[in-house]
């Protein structure tokens, strides 16, 4: 059993695409642990995307990720990390297959409407980062 950690970004939320990206998640049999809304402060938003601190999008990026409300998810399952990132797709939207959900919503960077953890220690830093530490989670 593996955790990953998803945010559905403010424009996935205005869109109402929040049923959908989780009915994803849900129907390739992986379980929602913990979900919760809210906002994300700037702090967190720079701290989450710190290593992409000297891209020419950093500043547009934690703008886009603090302008409105997320949805953020723990979600649970046999190769949950890989199976999400694979239900995903490919970062650019223009990249991304048909079938994936930046395949199926998404147009351009960096409006890709999920974010979802890369690796088991990424993962378990974005859980403890937006849910606290494991333990209580
Ligand atoms: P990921 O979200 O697929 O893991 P990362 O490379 O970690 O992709 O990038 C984080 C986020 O930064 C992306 O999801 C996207 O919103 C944004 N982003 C990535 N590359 C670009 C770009 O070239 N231009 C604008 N935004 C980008
Ligand atoms: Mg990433």
């Amino acid at each position: 059993m593996e955790r990953t950690f998803i945010i559905i970004k403010p424009e996935g939320v205005r869109r109402g695409l929040i049923g959908e990206v989780l009915s994803r998640f849900e129907r390739k049999g992986l379980r929602i642990a913990r979900l919760t809304t809210g906002h994300i402060p700037e702090k967190v938003a720079r701290e989450h995307y710190a290593h992409l601190k000297d891209k020419p999008f950093f500043d547009e990026l934690v703008e886009y990720m603090t302008s409105g409300m997320v949805c953020m998810a723990i979600i649970e399952g046999p190769n949950a990390i890989q199976h999400v990132r694979s239900l995903i797709g490919a970062t650019n939207p223009v990249e991304a297959a048909p079938g994936t959900i930046r395949g199926d919503f998404a147009t351009e960077l960096p409006y890709n409407i999920v974010h979802a953890s890369d690796s088991p220690e990424t993962a378990i830093a974005e859980i403890a980062r937006f849910f606290g530490t494991e333990e209580d989670a």
